[in-house]
């Protein structure tokens, strides 16, 4: 093992963090294109890593150096185990590159195979190259070489269950890997093309071969209840849905079943996911540019559940602020992280513009505004007290409440024209997980966050 791989894994040990999230899940840096996969029992997240360019303006668009690994037992709390691949350590990677994008892991007798796509020191676009490592969190040590016959971005593995593990990249490509991992299988199909006077073989099938696929990422496939899913962005009116097919093999054909997440409202250009099934739920990772809604090219990764209907198909899934989880009544509940708002006089915004890690507040500007924060824990033992970060100019009254029916109590909240902490005891009590609306009496406020004990 190289002396650069050990300082590597040393420094991911040492920076390793403990963050916990709603949507966007992961927060002090930016994250894209999520494959989760599921470990021994924790979810392991492989995005890839948007930074600023180092070298503005000339790479202001996709600008990714390397990777971080996250893991999580309960979706809420990431572990970010540092980065596991950078661009200066891959013998094939132009080093100053900064291609490094959506990548995968899967896991095969015992060793983690880190596939990830970026420019080749040769020229020629991109080439998709594998990292092992003996535990998910590395240290993986790269291939000399890229894939031969494999062009393009995002690869995917599917370990199916007639024992080949498949390999999709790109615009819908898909080709056999040899047992090894490492190569594509002698009997993939190849055909030959043309490209203007050049002529080139293409190995594998093109999965997305009469379907709805406006060029967009590479897909994400999996296999569940007997049938193959391939799940892909596509572009549809300048910005990407997820769409996804269907077929009972591995390589197709697939037949189109609709989208799985329709476009962005704010037109965040890229969606890339990963759907994995984790202590009998399935969930969408997607990316969205949350922290950074002026340029689409630094994203945040989400979480949303994903339902299957009885017949296979895929129920269209609504992207929230929410997320998934249980967020515990003791910790701030970020209700700007809201599961609905009422649609007038109300919003959210940057708590520092200058500085978007830091999160938002949500405004609840006059009488009659709500906002409702589902599944908080409020323990076994009722809280008495209930604390409030706020604003509110001419001071405000507010209730919150359980469902139409119970309530948890009024409450006055003194002027305050910058940010004031205050707790109060609680009017009624309540136990177990409850989604929590906040609501408007009098005046109206901005609201950081909530808090009981
Ligand atoms: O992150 C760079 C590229 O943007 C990815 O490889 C694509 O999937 C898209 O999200």
């Amino acid at each position: 093992m190289s002396k650069a791989f050990l300082a590597t894994s040393a420094a991911a040990l040492l920076f390793a963090a403990s963050l916990s999230a709603q949507n966007p899940i992961i927060k002090g840096q930016y994250t894209a294109d999520p494959t989760a996969r599921v470990f021994d029992g924790k979810v392991w997240l492989f995005p890839s890593h948007d930074i600023i360019s180092p070298v503005e303006p000339e790479r202001r668009w996709f600008c990714m150096e390397d990777y971080h690994v996250f893991s999580s037992e309960d979706l809420m709390n990431w572990t970010d185990h540092g980065v596991i691949v950078t661009q200066n350590k891959v013998p094939w990677v132009r080093p100053d590159s900064y291609s490094m994008w959506a990548p995968d892991c899967v896991e095969k007798d015992g060793k983690y195979y880190f596939y990830f796509p970026s420019a080749p020191k040769a020229g020629g676009g991109f080439a998709v190259g594998v990292a092992i490592a003996d535990r998910p969190e590395g240290p993986y040590i790269p291939e000399p070489e890229p894939i031969k016959g494999i062009n393009g971005i995002d690869p995917c593995v599917l370990q199916a269950s007639d024992g080949n593990a498949y390999i999709f990249w790109g615009n819908g490509r898909c080709a056999k890997l040899k047992p090894n991992m490492k190569e594509l299988a002698d009997d993939n199909p190849r055909t030959t093309v043309k490209w203007g006077e050049r002529e080139f073989e293409m190995v594998g099938v093109n999965c997305l071969e009469g379907l709805p696929n406006r060029q967009a990422e590479g897909p994400f496939a999996f296999e569940y209840n007997g049938n193959y899913y391939l799940t892909y962005p596509y572009v549809r009116e300048n910005t990407e849905v997820l769409a996804y097919a269907m077929s009972k093999n591995p390589m197709g054909p697939y037949e189109y079943k609709g989208t799985v997440m329709e476009r962005s409202v704010n037109e965040c250009w890229t969606n890339h996911h990963s759907i994995v099934q984790y202590k009998g739920e399935w969930y969408l990772f997607y990316h969205h540019n949350d922290y950074s809604p002026d340029f689409d090219k630094n994203r945040s990764v989400r979480i949303d559940k994903v339902r299957f209907n009885p017949d296979g198909s895929i129920e269209q899934v609504i992207p929230t602020f929410r997320g998934v989880g249980v967020t515990p009544a003791s910790e701030k509940v970020q209700l700007d992280r809201y599961s609905a708002i009422y649609h007038v006089a109300t919003g959210i915004d940057f708590l520092d513009p200058e500085k978007p890690f830091d999160g938002w507040f949500v405004t609840l500007g006059r009488k009659g505004g709500w906002v409702r924060y589902d599944s908080i824990d409020f323990g076994e033992a009722a809280p008495g007290t209930f604390t409030i970060r706020y604003r509110a100019a001419k001071g405000a009254k507010v209730s919150l409440w359980l469902s139409d029916e119970q309530t948890l109590g009024s409450y006055e909240l003194p002027a305050a024209q910058d940010w004031k902490e205050i707790s109060l005891p609680m009017a009624e009590g309540t136990t177990g997980i409850k989604n929590l609306k906040a609501k408007v009496e009098e005046g109206g406020l901005d609201i950081d966050w909530v808090s009981f004990k």
